[in-house]
């Protein structure tokens, strides 16, 4: 069955983030795919898209959240992969301040063990707010934490920096969370 633009960036979350096995794709280590056989496995498992449909999602993308290889033949989740993958980021010097949104029903939990990476491979954070409250309101009423990146970083922990510009860390220890506002 054809499928419009969101459902054709859902499906793409699906299967390069969380399930390439659901149509028997097969990701490398670093998470690329081919795009010719995304698009023959997905056929094959009833969802038909175009190259030039995959390739105005991925430019449209609002979140820029997949990538392309230099000649355009492979695709990849930019980050939020719940299997291991390796991006090959080098790790970087974040910005002194950093952003994560989330649920006010998880603060008790964030508060005394810090920020994991739970389904996710790494802890995504956001360089300005608003993003993190956006990324707060999908579970529920929103608490917005600002992360002292820069003592993290100065104490030796990693930040690499996703290709859409997310901000990715291991775990962020109690001691580097403050709060900002509860809505
Ligand atoms: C919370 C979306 C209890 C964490 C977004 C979050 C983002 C804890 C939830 C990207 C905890 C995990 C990632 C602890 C963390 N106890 N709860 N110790 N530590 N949590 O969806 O950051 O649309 O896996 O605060 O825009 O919300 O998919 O992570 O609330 O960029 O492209 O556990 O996903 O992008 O939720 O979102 P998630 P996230 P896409």
């Amino acid at each position: 069955m054809p499928i419009n633009d969101t459902q054709l960036s859902k499906f793409l979350s699906l299967v390069l983030r969380h399930q390439p096995d659901a149509i028997g794709l097969v990701l490398d280590s670093q998470g690329w795919a081919g795009i010719d056989d995304l698009i023959a496995k997905a056929s094959a498992a009833g969802t038909k898209f175009g190259r030039d449909d995959l390739l105005r999602v991925v430019a449209e993308s609002d979140k820029k959240r997949f990538s392309l290889s230099p000649d355009a033949e492979r695709i990849r989740a930019a980050q939020g992969h719940s299997f291991s993958v390796e991006l090959g980021l080098a790790a970087q010097e974040p910005p002194a301040t950093l952003y994560h949104g989330t649920a006010v029903r998880f603060l008790e939990s964030i508060l005394s063990e810090g920020l994991k990476p739970q389904s996710r491979q790494q802890v995504h954070l956001s360089v300005d707010e608003s993003t993190a409250l956006r990324v707060g309101q999908r579970h529920g009423r929103p608490h917005i934490f600002k992360i002292d990146a820069a003592a993290m970083h100065a104490r030796g922990l990693k930040f690499y920096r996703a290709d859409n510009g997310v901000w990715l860390t291991d775990t962020v220890p109690p001691e580097f969370l403050a709060s900002t506002t509860t809505e």
